[in-house]
């Protein structure tokens, strides 16, 4: 049976999810068939019968759930012939690190930088929303405010990036020979940056560019979507 990803949309209908991005490349890396169903912010709370708040949202026949490590687990559980996500509860509880490594030093500078992009980018009936939540948080900023100057930004953007630099500089993935979650997890916050960020994060000789380019490739070519240039 085919699994059923529920997934963010924005108005050209390119995923904007960093976290479905994960749980893409989860269902790959397990050799599992899936469906996308493109969804708005507006659509999530009406989905399941209202239960969840976020994507990703899983339908597996009778089973449905959100959380994107949750989903990981279950797909694990659920299919333990398959290529595991997490081969040890070690390389899980790493996965864990890096997720909120990657969250709190790189994501959230990301979005420092595009959260104004994701808003335009957004279909319009969601952008009041987008603009009203997002702004909710930026301790009443707009989020033009909260984006001005946003360039400024990017050299700490880079900087910060400097422990993944040092890992790929052994390894071809942050798994080493082979792709691992921490690199899903990675991929996925870049190729939401791509999706909508106007302005090139990485430096055209960084080294990450080389770990994207084979990131991207994965799985016949996964996240070979389109993108705005991520480095310049
Ligand atoms: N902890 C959650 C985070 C998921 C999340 O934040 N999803 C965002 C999209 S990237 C969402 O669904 N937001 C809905 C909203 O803002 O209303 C997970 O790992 O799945």
């Amino acid at each position: 049976m085919t699994i059923r990803l529920y997934d963010l949309v924005e108005a050209k209908d390119r995923s904007i999810s960093p976290f479905v991005w994960r749980i893409k490349y989860a269902l790959a890396h397990k050799g599992l068939d899936f469906e996308t169903q493109p969804v708005g912010f507006g659509d999530i709370p009406k989905l399941c019968g209202g239960k969840y708040k976020t994507v990703p949202i899983i339908e597996d026949g009778a089973v449905s759930m959100n959380e994107s490590l949750a989903i990981a687990d279950y797909l694990d559980k659920a299919y333990p012939d398959r290529p595991a996500i997490f081969a040890t509860p070690q390389e899980r509880a790493m996965a864990r690190f890096f997720d909120g490594w990657f969250g709190l030093e790189i994501m959230n500078r990301m979005f420092a930088i595009n959260v104004l992009d994701i808003h335009n980018h957004a279909r319009t009936s969601d952008q009041p929303y987008f603009r009203q939540s997002r702004e909710a948080r930026l301790g009443g900023k707009t989020l033009e405010q909260f984006t001005e100057g946003r360039e400024a930004k990017i050299p700490e953007l880079r900087n910060a990036l400097r422990p993944m630099r040092a890992a790929l500089s052994a390894a071809p993935f942050l798994g080493g020979d082979a792709p691992s979650y921490a690199d899903y997890i990675a991929l996925g916050g870049f190729i939401w940056a791509g999706t909508v960020c106007t302005v090139p994060l990485l430096a055209a000789d960084d080294k990450l560019n080389d770990w994207l380019a084979r990131g991207l490739d994965l799985y016949n070519g996964l996240g070979r979507v389109e993108l705005y240039p991520l480095s310049a």
